[in-house]
């Protein structure tokens, strides 16, 4: 930016030097106008006052800026998958991480640091009510800081073309009071509970026995896949596939079963499964809260 304006202002400068010097040299012909060289004058000091004060203002800001990322910020990863998120937190009160997806919590009237990385292709990160968009590279590690100033909900996309399935890689942002994101933090690193009935048990032996396991973590039990979202506190979330669809029990099953048929391209395989293990599956995913 200075670099480039700098050198357009240098220019501009020079023709209204030459035009200066080339009115004084031409004697004889165009008669002499001591108005018109007041005016340009006059408009030359209005210009360098004014990008002189931008240029000032511009200065003391970055400044300010620069400044107020040294205090202490909530600090959250998110990495941007081919086509969902992935979201960690570190725990300032354990100073452990916490991993979650597609759904990003943050506190009322603090400042989340978020360090956006990506692993495949270039995305983009954009929650248009709360900032500006920011791109996220593959080998880079950008940072946003956003301080929330109203609660509620809000929808973030990705603002840039990664692939077949782009248009459905939202993410849903609940701003909230500290105590209750607080709260929400908490529940977030606890593990899963144990099922407490024969249902919802054959569904977590279905899930950590099967292909799901690969792909997909649920702390608390065996499964510790990468691949995917991790899932220890899924039943919680509003929407499922990265706000693809609302979150009840006859989407999820229906994504269980042929994910591809509501997100085509979606990385995620369809698994053969008995319409009761399906709902076992589901049943057990939703309770995990
Ligand atoms: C090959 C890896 C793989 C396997 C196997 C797999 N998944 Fe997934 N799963 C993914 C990926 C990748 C996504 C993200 C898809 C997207 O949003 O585009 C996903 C998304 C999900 C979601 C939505 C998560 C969210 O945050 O919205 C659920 C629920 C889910 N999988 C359940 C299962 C279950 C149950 C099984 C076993 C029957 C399973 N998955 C098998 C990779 C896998
Ligand atoms: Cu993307």
């Amino acid at each position: 930016m200075l670099w480039v304006c700098g050198a357009v202002y240098l220019l501009v400068l020079a023709f209204l030097g030459w035009a200066i010097w080339r009115s004084r040299h031409q004697t004889g012909t165009a008669p002499q106008d001591h108005h018109m060289r007041a005016g340009l004058l006059t408009w030359a000091l209005i210009i360098t006052a004014g990008i002189g004060t931008l240029a000032t203002a511009s200065f003391l800001v970055d400044r300010a800026l620069a400044a107020a990322r040294q205090e202490d910020a909530l600090i959250i990863r998110i990495t941007a998958h081919q086509w969902w998120w992935r979201i960690t937190y570190l725990d300032p009160a354990s100073g452990a991480w916490i991993e979650t997806a597609n759904e990003l919590h943050l506190p009322l009237g603090q400042t989340a640091r978020l360090e956006l990385a990506a692993s495949d292709v270039i995305h983009s990160f954009w929650v248009p009510n709360l900032s500006g968009k920011l791109d996220v590279i593959p080998g880079r590690r950008n940072v946003l800081d956003i301080t929330p100033q109203r609660v509620g909900w809000y929808r973030g996309q990705c603002a840039e073309f990664c692939g077949l399935q782009h248009a459905l890689m939202g993410l849903d942002v609940r701003v909230a009071p500290a105590e209750e994101f607080a709260a929400w933090l908490a529940t977030q690193a606890a593990p899963a509970a144990e099922p407490p009935d024969t249902v919802l048990a054959r569904g977590r032996d279905l899930f950590t026995s099967g292909p799901c396991a690969a792909c997909h973590t649920v702390r608390g039990t065996g499964a510790a896949g990468q691949a995917g979202p991790d899932l220890t506190h899924f039943g919680a979330r509003r929407t499922l596939a990265a706000s693809t669809l609302t979150n009840n029990r006859g989407n999820l099953q229906g994504w269980i079963v042929n994910p591809e048929a509501l997100k085509p391209g979606t990385l995620m395989p369809a698994t053969e499964l008995t319409p009761e293990d399906a709902d076992a599956l589901a049943r057990y995913l939703a309770w995990l809260r």
